[in-house]
């Protein structure tokens, strides 16, 4: 099956119009309807998390997706439909204890903080036309209600360093958070390994209503390249300018800048290792300037063991807006703060499509001194989780 937007193989697309390097595992049951091309899977995660210290806190809950696609020859050029549902609303508006994540809001006043919002019912309804200009190029629209515009790498639940691990990056809002946009138009340009295209869409962050389609609205701006250099790496560098992102300080725009990497080695018989390193700047205008970074890895062996990491560093300014009773300059402070968290899960196949999952994983923290009196010097936070996987 070729891909979305291309001639090239379907495994180099990734989450929106992204690209995955083309060594990417192959996921997904595929069927033929009439004239269409149809994929779906579906991953569904039980998560037991205990997030240590003061400000930790526990919770079980269900995250994951369900995702389905259709495509067939228009003409030509490629004619696709692209579905993705997760269960995450149902965990509850304030998500589930995150510590050091921030973004995002349950109830319209205080912002989420070391806690990670749940994502939306409707995380991508999208469809998109691809025409061949030659065997190796092709010019392409892109539209979503939600969707995802041309920026960043690859959403975290689409990267095979980042898929196996049941918790959100820290860096989620410095990198891919825009992967549920509520109104994205996107146009761009395939020469060989190469990728440019360009999108408008809706600034604004989803509300804290998940359940429901918000209002599009075209007043934000990016771009991205992206490049396969080998059959093993894809790269990328993006720009966006966000239109007051954010619902609980909408007086604020931001720009932000990506780079990234994904590098995707099989090696001996069905095994794989599969890493991201990525880079983001958020620019607050008016506002501070603070970066993110992430590193993700993950070794599968035989398709039943998984072994994984990810490492991050983000500029906060967020963590202590809402303590009552502390010095206000101190409440205001940017910190750079990092976590690191590593596990594994194993899988037992169940039947053909279908593998059941049982994992853990542990992240310790790097905060600055002044953080202790509220997180303790030394938090630890575990997750304990199954998976159920269709593809
Ligand atoms: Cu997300």
């Amino acid at each position: 099956m070729k891909g979305f937007l291309g001639t090239y193989a379907m495994t180099r697309e990734g989450s929106g119009t992204s690209w995955v390097p083309d060594t990417t595992p192959h996921e997904g049951i595929h069927s033929k309807v009439a004239d269409w091309d149809v994929m779906w899977h579906a991953l569904i995660n039980g998560v037991y998390d205990r997030q240590g210290g003061p400000r930790g806190g526990e919770k079980t809950f269900a995250s994951g997706m369900v995702m389905g696609m259709a495509q067939r020859q228009v003409g030509d050029g490629t004619l696709g439909f692209r579905a993705m549902l997760s269960p995450d609303p149902f965990m509850g508006a304030s998500g589930y204890p995150l510590l050091l994540a921030t973004g995002e809001t349950a109830n319209g006043v205080t912002p989420l903080v070391d806690r990670q919002h749940p994502h939306d019912l409707f995380m991508e309804l999208a469809t998109a036309y691809s025409y061949n200009i030659s065997a190796r190029s092709s010019v392409f629209v892109y539209a979503g209600l939600p969707g995802e515009p041309a920026f960043g790498p690859p959403a975290f639940m689409h990267r095979t360093s980042g898929l196996d691990i049941p918790e959100a990056p820290i860096t989620h809002h410095w990198l891919d958070s825009t992967h549920i946009t509520f109104g994205v138009v996107t146009a761009g340009l395939v020469v060989d390994n190469w990728k440019i295209e360009a999108s408008t869409f809706r600034g604004r962050e989803p509300d804290q209503h998940r359940f429901d389609i918000e209002t599009p609205r075209l007043d934000s701006f990016s771009a991205r390249a992206s490049w396969n250099p080998i059959r093993e790496i894809s790269a990328q560098v993006s720009w966006a300018r966000l239109r007051s992102p954010e619902q609980l300080e909408s007086e604020i725009d931001e720009d932000r800048i990506s780079a990234s990497v994904i590098y995707t080695q099989p090696f001996g018989v069905n095994n794989v290792w599969s890493t991201t390193a990525a880079w983001g700047r958020k620019i607050q205008r008016p506002g501070d300037t603070l970066d993110g970074l992430l590193l993700e890895s993950a070794v599968i062996f035989q398709k039943q063991y998984t072994v994984f990491m990810r490492a991050e560093r983000v500029d906060s300014h967020e963590l202590l807006h809402n303590v009552a009773g502390i010095d206000p300059e101190l409440a205001h402070s940017n910190f750079a703060v990092s976590k690191v968290s590593l596990g594994g899960i194993y899988d037992i196949p169940l039947a053909q499509h279908l593998k059941f999952g049982v994992g853990a994983l542990v992240s310790k923290y790097g905060l600055p001194g002044e953080l202790t009196p509220f997180y303790g010097s030394d938090p630890t936070s575990y997750m304990a989780f199954f998976r159920l996987k269709v593809s």
